[in-house]
């Protein structure tokens, strides 16, 4: 008698959380000038933590993250962090004001300064920006059907999507180079047998 073997395997993935990170580009096109207005530019605008400022400028400006007294009075004494190589990126990594100054003599004095507040991530998640795993693109039609050598299943929940296999027993690589859907079928393949070295811990397989 054939050796029917079947395995019913059930794999539940995670959906990513994903967040909408913004980087903003401090005075938009204009950049970081003596020319700016950052009180107006700030305006409407929330900064949340994961968002990114990016920093533009000529080599006449630099870019120097003070203490608020600092920023009100102008001081280049105690910089916290400064930037100088014209195009910056600064991480908005924790929640709270921060203060920003160009330390060439005069600038800050007459407006190239810059304060925001940045407020935590709302945890909301967006849309996820990660791709579906290739298998959630796969489909069975073109598949061998199950037969009396037996029957492969594959069952994956992911968020919201439901998605199920059928093929028959695959016993190696050959008969995936073999069926109608071969790059398909070696998805399936490969992630069944990354499923089998850690089913112990987390699926079943029943066989008859
Ligand atoms: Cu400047």
């Amino acid at each position: 008698m054939a050796n029917i073997a079947s395995a019913l395997l059930i794999l539940v993935l995670a959906a990513p959380a994903a967040f909408a990170a913004t980087t903003y580009t401090v005075g938009d096109s204009s950049g970081w000038t003596n020319f700016g207005d950052y009180t107006t530019w700030v305006s409407g605008k929330t900064f949340a933590v994961g968002d990114s400022l990016l920093f533009k400028y000529s080599s006449t400006h630099s870019v120097a993250e003070v203490s608020k007294d600092d920023y009100d009075s102008c001081s280049t004494s105690n910089i916290l962090k400064t930037y100088t190589d014209g195009s910056s990126t600064v991480p908005l990594s924790t929640a709270g004001p921060m203060y920003f100054i160009c330390s060439t003599p005069g600038h800050c004095s007459g407006g190239m300064k810059l304060a925001i507040t940045v407020v935590a991530a709302s945890g909301t998640p967006t849309t996820p920006t990660t791709p579906a795993p290739p298998i959630m693109k796969e489909d069975d039609n073109n598949w061998p059907e199950p037969d009396r050598v037996g029957r492969q299943e594959l069952e994956i929940v992911m968020g919201n999507e439901h998605i199920s296999f059928t093929t028959s027993k695959i016993g190696s690589l050959v008969d995936v180079h073999s069926s109608q859907d071969p790059e398909g079928l070696r998805i399936f393949y490969y992630l069944v047998q990354v499923i089998a070295i850690y089913k112990h811990g987390y699926l079943f397989e029943c066989s008859g």
